[in-house]
């Protein structure tokens, strides 16, 4: 009846409360080894019934204090993608989050450019959805603790402290690689990432001067909550180190207004929507 509607909103109007700040299903220190013979089918039914299409999440039972992007820079790493989408959907589940995973993956066999891709997928999660932070990790990283929440800080992020091939230290200072966050604000502020570091090597430097010259500071976790395990590989094809690139790094604060998501050029060449994330993959006119 009418009086019954009027009394039993439907649940999707159903309003939430916010999610705590400390998510209360936290477990701490996990458990993570790569020779464990998954398949990715596997993890598709482990975690598809909490999924929406493009591995998107909402918990259930609160409002997530924020909506994540996370942005994986890619290419020929399926193997590596399964032990991450295995270990971190559930993570990112038990941290409460709104969040979808982007998997930009390089078109073609051109030079690889990881802060470009990362750039590229900022720009495609943000046609989908009102996100307000970004997640950039790379494929062969999983955080060993969930207390490593990945989320927005008042100043941007740097997630991977403590990686088990740096002897679970940050191996300098002013590091800044592996995973990172930044909130939709700080990376306007800083115009986005480089577009101009091809190949191995120096963007993540360069990000880090750039959150500097804007007069942001460094956020991170502690060394036990920020541990890592990366999966071992060996070097990737047109992924060498570019002796060019540290030498960009002098040029930042003059670059930094003129090259980034301001002069950033690319097309999107297919979508594909698995349960456990979105494939995007685009052409980002690399050098061959
Ligand atoms: N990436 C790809 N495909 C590539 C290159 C890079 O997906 O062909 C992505 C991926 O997300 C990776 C990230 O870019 O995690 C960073 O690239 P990387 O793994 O090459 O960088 P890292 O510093 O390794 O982890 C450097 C080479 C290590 C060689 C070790 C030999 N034992």
């Amino acid at each position: 009846t009418l009086k019954d509607r009027l009394q039993k909103p439907a649940p999707a109007e159903r309003i939430l409360e916010p999610c705590p700040d400390t998510p209360p299903n936290l477990v701490g220190p996990l458990r993570v080894e790569f020779n464990n013979g998954l398949s990715l089918d596997q993890v598709r039914k482990e975690n598809s019934n909490f999924l929406q299409k493009g591995g998107r999440y909402k918990p259930p039972d609160c409002k997530s204090q924020q909506k994540v992007a996370i942005i994986i820079p890619f290419r020929n790493r399926h193997e590596h993608l399964k032990h991450w989408l295995h270990y971190l959907h559930p993570i990112l589940m038990r941290q409460q989050l709104d969040y979808g995973v982007y998997v930009i993956n390089q078109d073609g066999e051109g030079i690889f450019n990881r802060a470009k891709l990362m750039n590229a997928g900022y720009v495609e999660a943000l046609k989908e959805y009102d996100y307000e932070c970004f997640v950039f990790s790379d494929i062969d990283l999983v955080p060993t603790d969930d207390r490593n929440i990945y989320k927005c800080f008042d100043n941007p992020r740097h997630l991977a402290v403590a990686m088990d091939k740096f002897n679970f230290q940050l191996p300098y200072n002013n590091y800044f690689g592996g995973v990172s966050s930044l909130s939709k604000k700080q990376y306007l502020r800083i115009n986005g990432f480089p577009n101009t570091y091809w190949g191995w090597g120096g963007e993540d430097d360069d990000i880090f001067q750039r959150i500097i010259f804007r007069g942001m500071s460094i956020s991170r976790p502690d060394l036990v909550i920020g541990r890592y395990k990366m999966i071992k590989h060996e070097r990737d094809l047109h992924n060498e180190a570019n002796p060019e690139n540290p030498r960009k790094l002098s040029l930042t604060e003059r670059t930094v207004d003129k090259d980034g998501i301001n002069s950033l050029s690319y097309t999107v060449k297919e979508i594909l929507k698995d349960i456990l994330y979105s494939f995007i993959t685009v052409d980002i006119e690399a050098p061959p």
